[in-house]
């Protein structure tokens, strides 16, 4: 049985990933960090009982800020493959933190190079990296002949977080040269799902429609408007890192989808998805959105609620002329990455990759799962139960 340990096994690539491995028949082992309160819901529903014989998943408590800890995990587990997931993965936040940045997204993956080094497992085992498209910064004049980025593309990160990932690549490549470690970087561009973290753009987003639909917020406040990203689906994605590591030789890859957006097409498509359109006026901090039509058929279709028949909370209800949306600059960060589109040719040719998802059905599927999430709060709520009110 081959044996893969998942460091960030508790993210949303993480649990993708640890449920890949276990479908392919692995031992898979997870580094989960100790903390107050559980946080492990993205995998619970992978949970065996440590006292199964046939157990397959089994985490250890562990950071990548401590290198014995990381050291004893990898030698009691003998990994083939180690997935280096875990990371301070908010740009953003990188800026509010960033030493601590530097130490887990960058050291952290010296650590784990070293380990292996050190332990003697450079013949078995096989690292992936978890590498970005930050490290190209969105700079024009980066992009190739085609307007893409692609493995030869320049780098250039504009935030503490891409400045650690950097080292993390290079690091990774170093050891690569110097040891001959079966050792890649997945420069993957940003991938979403259902299981995203709550403040990453697309979920904020998918989130906010839904309690707006269904009557549970008034509007959503947002930095950015015109940032464009290459959008793809993180089981897609795992299912790549799992590739990388298949191939015959080590090298570093770029996943994306090929296809650019702006955050404010994302919100016009998850506010579509429940059949609400908007309109946009005003720019930069004065920009607004409004909604501008009901598809009323769409609309009680994606949420189960009569539009016709409004209860006395009805002016929560979406309404025609409503402003929904609002720029708030706080959002905004020191140094932006304006527009990421990444060529995925290489990892389509030479691993065949075809990811089954496209934008359209990677919104579908965040507001199906949100919408869902969001009428069982609003059940809770008139149970009489406290729910979250709101999350940046
Ligand atoms: P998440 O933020 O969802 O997950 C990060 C994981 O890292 C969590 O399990 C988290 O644990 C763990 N972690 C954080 N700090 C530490 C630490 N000090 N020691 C050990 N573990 C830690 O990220 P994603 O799943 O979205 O991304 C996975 C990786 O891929 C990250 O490295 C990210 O930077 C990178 N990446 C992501 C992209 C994307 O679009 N999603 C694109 C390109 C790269 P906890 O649950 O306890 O917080
Ligand atoms: P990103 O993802 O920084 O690309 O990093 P995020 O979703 O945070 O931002 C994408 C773009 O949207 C703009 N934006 C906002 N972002 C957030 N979070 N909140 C807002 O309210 C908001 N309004 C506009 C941002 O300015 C930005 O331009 C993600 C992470 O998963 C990284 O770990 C990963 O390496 C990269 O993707 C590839």
């Amino acid at each position: 049985m081959k044996v893969a340990l998942i460091t960030g096994i508790t993210g949303q690539d993480g649990s993708y990933l640890a449920e890949l491995l276990l479908e392919k028949g692995y031992m898979v082992h997870g580094i989960k960090r100790r903390s107050s309160l559980f946080n492990t819901d993205r995998i619970d529903h992978l949970y065996q009982d440590p006292h199964d014989p046939n157990q397959r998943l089994k985490l250890h408590y562990g950071d990548l800020t401590d290198s014995m800890n990381l050291t004893r995990i990898i030698q009691e587990c003998q990994p083939d493959e180690i997935y280096n997931l875990g990371a301070m993965s908010h740009v953003k936040v990188s800026f509010d933190c960033p030493e601590y940045v530097g130490n887990v997204d960058g050291l952290g993956t010296l650590r784990i190079l070293e380990a292996v080094r050190l332990l003697g497992l450079t013949e078995k085992t096989r690292i992936y990296q978890a590498s970005t498209s930050e490290l190209f910064g969105g700079l024009p004049e980066n992009k190739n002949e085609r307007g893409f980025y692609d493995e030869n593309s320049p780098l250039y990160p504009r935030s503490p977080y891409g400045v650690a990932k950097i080292y993390g690549f290079w690091i990774t490549k170093n050891y690569r040269e110097a040891y001959n470690m079966y050792a890649c970087n997945g420069l993957l561009f940003n991938h979403e799902s259902p299981r995203r973290g709550e403040t990453f753009v697309t979920r904020k987003i998918t989130r906010a429609v839904a309690k707006i639909a269904l009557g549970l917020q008034d509007k959503i406040y947002l930095g950015n408007l015109e940032a464009k990203r290459d959008w793809g689906h993180a089981k897609d994605y795992v299912r790549m890192m799992w590739m990388i590591l298949q191939a015959d030789k080590a090298e570093d890859w770029v996943i994306a989808t090929g296809v650019t957006t702006t955050v404010r097409d994302f919100v016009r498509m998850a506010f579509s998805e429940v059949g609400i359109e908007l309109e946009f006026k005003g720019t930069g901090v004065d920009e607004k959105g409004f909604i501008k039509s009901i598809d009323k058929e769409k609309y009680e279709a994606a949420t189960g609620m009569n539009i016709d028949h409004r209860t006395s909370k009805s002016e929560l209800r979406p309404t025609i002329g409503k402003e929904v949306l609002s720029v708030d600059p706080s959002y905004f960060r020191p140094t932006e990455v304006d527009l990421l589109l990444g060529d995925p040719t290489k990892a389509k040719e030479k691993l065949g990759w075809v990811p089954e998802y496209d934008l359209a059905g990677l919104v579908k599927d965040m507001m199906q799962s949100d919408v869902k999430l969001m009428k069982k709060d609003k059940d809770m709520l008139a149970a009489g139960h406290e729910i979250l009110k709101q999350v940046e």
